[in-house]
């Protein structure tokens, strides 16, 4: 235990945690394996709200029956450009390791390819996933939905879910351009942990279930949360619904929520990803033009901005020095998850 309380891990000690944990809760090795690694790179890269706390969540959708732990995903080709992968109702880790390699195989080979997950059971961030993509060259958006928690704009009852949007641009010669962010105000991880600390939460985040802007954190998660930029993040919201529900033959968050039947299970559904190489548009001109995405980028930086993914990355850099830390009381709510 570190001075003020928190339970330090190194990367290793910390993914060899995340793996004794979720194999204690019955996760075959493989999915505990790709969820280990996802979560230990969230609290890597100093995004706690969907880092080693998600180990009580995974552990409550496997004890409450939601995910299948030993799901064997199925890899599909619906058209030349399209990769399908059937989760069989396992975590969405394990089938996007699966599908991935195709996807980006068919993306170099049409210049724009798209991958559905089906079927999956979803708590995690999307930017390991285009991060992982925009490392190999490619531009990649991720979307999916969750359970119906945020109200549309004008109105105060949930419709859609959290409906993260992530994008990948590489970058010669440093680590791609990532954004991922809710088109909720803020993560429902974030007031779920402000619940946690007993913190209040910003009046703009959500209404409590009579429809009032509240600052208790439970209130908010028991009403609606809202989506961030009014009637923009809205829109997009919307569009994340359709985009990884219908379209590709799956939830959207009020389905999925009805689906998990109360249990309080993650999200039960699915995502998309679309791919695009950059090359299919440029050939040889890719250089020059990811050249002049990087004036851009230095315009950005050189007023005193800063570009997504640039605290995480810091944050990277510190934890492979200094490990990680996580509360005490975090620590001991997972160990209980080895005793029962
Ligand atoms: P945040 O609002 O914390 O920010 C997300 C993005 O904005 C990051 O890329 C971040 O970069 C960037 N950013 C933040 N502040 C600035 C700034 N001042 N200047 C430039 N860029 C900035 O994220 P959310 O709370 O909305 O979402 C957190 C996570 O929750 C996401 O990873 C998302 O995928 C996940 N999530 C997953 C869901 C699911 O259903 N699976 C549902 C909802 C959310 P940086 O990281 O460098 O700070
Ligand atoms: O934090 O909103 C969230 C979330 C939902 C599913 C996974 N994370």
């Amino acid at each position: 235990m570190t001075a003020n309380g928190e339970i330090a891990f190194s990367l290793e000690e910390a993914d060899a945690f995340a793996r004794k944990v979720l194999v204690a809760c019955g996760l075959a090795a493989d999915h505990a394996a790709a969820v280990a690694q996802t979560m230990v790179s969230g609290e890597r890269d100093g995004c706690t709200s969907h880092g080693l706390y998600r180990l009580l969540v995974a552990a409550n959708s496997v004890a409450r029956g939601v995910v299948v732990p030993d799901a064997v995903p199925e890899v599909s080709e619906p058209a030349k450009a399209l990769v399908k992968v059937d989760g069989k109702g396992g975590f969405a880790q394990l089938p996007f390791e699966l599908g991935m390699p195709l996807l980006v195989e068919k993306a170099r080979a049409y210049g724009i390819a798209a991958m559905a997950l089906n079927n999956v059971v979803h708590f995690a961030a999307l930017w390991p996933e285009v991060e992982a993509l925009a490392e190999q060259g490619l531009v990649a958006l991720a979307f999916t939905p969750s359970h119906a928690w945020v109200a549309p704009e004008g109105g105060t009852k949930p419709v859609f879910g959290t409906n993260p949007i992530a994008f990948g641009w590489p970058r010669p010669d440093r680590a791609p351009f990532v954004f991922d962010f809710a088109t909720s105000a803020v993560a429902r991880g974030e007031i779920e942990l402000h619940r946690r600390a007993g913190k209040a939460i910003p009046p703009d985040w959500g209404y409590d279930a009579d429809g009032r802007p509240s600052t208790d954190a439970k209130a908010v998660l028991d009403g609606a949360m809202r989506t961030f930029g009014s009637h923009k993040g809205s829109a997009l919201a919307a569009m994340v619904e359709l985009l990884a529900g219908p379209l590709i033959g799956d939830m959207t968050s009020a389905e999925s929520l009805a689906a998990d039947e109360g249990r309080g299970g993650s999200p039960i559904g699915g995502e998309l990803i679309v791919v695009i190489d950059p090359a299919g548009f440029l050939g040889d001109s890719l250089d020059e033009y990811l050249k002049r995405a990087e004036t851009m980028f230095e315009t950005i930086e050189g007023q005193g901005a800063r570009l997504p993914g640039s605290r995480r990355l810091l944050a990277r850099a510190r934890s492979q020095v200094e490990g990680v830390r996580i509360p005490a009381q975090l620590h001991a709510d997972i160990l209980e998850i080895l005793e029962r």
